[in-house]
């Protein structure tokens, strides 16, 4: 049976949990990393799995793969949900280019309003926090471009292997406190309500958890 490694509030573990909800398929999953909260990543038999030493990794009957997309787009591929990722080299293009923008520059867009005002960590100050909720809502304005531009999903009119990545990342810019100031994307709040009918988001990604 496939196995998780990642405890289920790290938001890149969600990802292939949704996924496994999507796909319906079992899996077991250990609780690992959590920054000392669970088993430690930098131990040799950690890294012997990821050698980069963090969550999630995937092991599935001896194949081992680590970087949470790339773990997506393997089960995608594995369980031939062309649906979620097509073969068409154009097509997956187009959901592929959503999912390395999540993983690079829209990430790193939350980082410290998100450790900062959510996880409470001094080490970011003020202005670092400030410019860092200026770059989300910035982020977050191209996602509702996109899907004002582009029908009900980030890469156009039906659910694909993107969703994920950029569903959780909306579920986080709902999660950080912005009082009034937080920008009316329309498009975004429908998709959020969109997403909200999937069980697998429910379960992993709308949750509570932020
Ligand atoms: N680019 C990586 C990022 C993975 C990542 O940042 N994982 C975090 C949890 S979300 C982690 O391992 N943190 C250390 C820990 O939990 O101890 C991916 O998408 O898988």
């Amino acid at each position: 049976m496939l196995k998780i490694y990642g405890h289920p509030n790290s938001i890149n573990v969600r990802k292939v949990l949704w996924l496994c909800a999507e796909l319906e398929l079992p899996y077991k999953r250990e609780d690992w990393g959590g920054y000392g909260r669970f088993r430690p990543l930098d131990t040799p038999e950690f890294r012997a799995l990821n050698p980069v030493g963090m969550i999630p990794v995937i092991d599935d009957g001896g194949v081992i793969v680590w970087e949470s997309n790339a773990i997506l787009r393997y089960l995608a591929a594995k369980t031939g949900r062309y649906d979620l990722l097509p073969a068409d080299p154009a097509a997956r293009a187009g959901i592929e280019q959503w999912m390395d923008w999540q993983a690079s520059d829209f990430n790193n867009s939350w980082r410290a309003c998100f450790m900062g005002l959510v996880r409470r960590n001094p080490a970011f100050d003020a202005a670092a926090i400030a410019a860092s909720l200026q770059q989300f809502n910035a982020a977050v304005g191209i996602v509702d471009a996109q899907l004002g531009r582009n029908g009900g999903y980030i890469a156009g009119g039906s659910f694909t292997l993107a969703d994920i990545p950029i569903g959780l990342a909306v579920h986080r810019w709902y999660s950080v406190p912005m009082e009034d100031a937080r920008p009316d994307y329309r498009h975004v709040a429908a998709y959020y309500d969109r997403l909200n009918a999937r069980p697998g988001y429910r379960a992993h990604g709308r949750n509570g958890v932020p």
